[in-house]
């Protein structure tokens, strides 16, 4: 089963995207219907849940001590369907087979990731999560963006770790060949984007796109841009040529944010409001979330 590892740097937004993730989850089988499915063991779901009901009370969310350290929550579509954004085309006939996604929900990974980048890519649990033919998904705090100082970009404080963990990745693909070649999917999510300083904004879209959702060409531009500006390092491995066994694609971009109360205390208050479907929701961008499980999904039904 392929599945995605959630990885970011430390207060980068990591528990705050599984939490709005699992209201997207939420939201997003309300609308699919019958099509995609999501099945959790029930530790997963309270653990998805306690960190949800977290920002309805406006406390800091945290991963309940009492839970396990990791969880799987697997995404199922049927085979031969490509996920499309339009609602139902996950729908599988009776019968048909169904592909499967699993997301890695972990406490924290902060040091296995660590240790992975420092042995240069050595075969652990995380390098063979990070190589069983999926995604990362890189949490990149975008209040950390750097305003242009003399019109030049400060690179992200995470750039060079990244570039590290996917020359890792590279070296573990070397050093433990399969017989199908190996790909990995990058996903940057970049969080906070309603801390960006405004020059750094601009040096990513264009004036005028909306941060309720982003089109396909407003995701290009900010990954065209995020790379070239504020991931250099990053960009130069993966623009580093084929490497043998590894197939890294990507990345696809996809924006995060939530509006906390005024005046902002902490922990945040996050504003919201009831729906009569769903109960309460925080304000966050529902449809890049909706984009990023579509995406998901083509991951796992793309052949691989
Ligand atoms: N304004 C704003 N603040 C955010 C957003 N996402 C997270 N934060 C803030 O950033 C802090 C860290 O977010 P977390 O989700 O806890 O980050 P983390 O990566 O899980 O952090 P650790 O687990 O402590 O390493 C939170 O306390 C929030 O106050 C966002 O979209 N907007
Ligand atoms: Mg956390």
């Amino acid at each position: 089963m392929a599945s995605a590892l959630i990885v970011g740097d430390r207060g980068s937004g990591r528990t705050f995207f599984l939490g709005l993730l699992y209201a997207s989850m939420v939201r997003y089988s309300g609308e699919a219907r019958d099509g995609l499915r999501f099945h959790a063991p029930p530790a997963a779901l309270d653990v998805l849940s306690h960190l949800y009901e977290s920002f309805r009370a406006g406390e800091g969310p945290e991963w309940p001590s009492n839970a396990p350290g990791s969880l799987p929550l697997t995404l199922e579509m049927p085979s031969g369907h490509h996920g499309s954004r339009l609602q139902g085309l996950w729908h599988a006939p009776p019968g048909v087979s169904r592909r499967a996604l699993e997301i890695v929900l972990e406490r924290s990974n902060a040091e296995e990731l660590q240790q992975f980048v420092s042995s240069g890519g050595a075969m652990t649990g995380f390098g063979q999560s990070l190589l069983s033919g999926g995604a990362l998904l890189v949490t990149v705090d975008a209040s950390a963006l750097a305003p242009p100082a003399d019109g030049r970009p400060v690179p992200h404080p995470w750039d060079s770790m990244l570039a590290q963990l996917l020359r890792g990745a590279k070296q573990a693909a070397r050093d433990h060949p399969s017989p199908t070649p190996r790909r990995l999917s990058l996903v940057l999510i970049l969080t906070k984007y309603d801390r960006i300083a405004p020059p750094s904004r601009s040096a990513l879209v264009r004036d005028g796109a909306t941060a309720d959702g982003w089109t396909e060409a407003t995701r290009k531009e900010a990954s065209d841009n995020l790379l070239a500006r504020f991931l250099p390092s990053t960009r130069a491995e993966l623009l580093d040529g084929p490497s043998a066994g590894l197939l890294l694609e990507g990345p696809w971009t996809f924006l995060s944010w939530v509006r906390p109360e005024a005046p902002v205390s902490s922990p945040m208050r996050l504003r919201g409001h009831e729906t009569s479907e769903r109960g309460w929701e925080p304000e966050y961008p529902y449809l890049e979330y909706r984009d990023l499980i579509d995406h998901l999904g083509r991951l796992a039904s793309a052949d691989r």
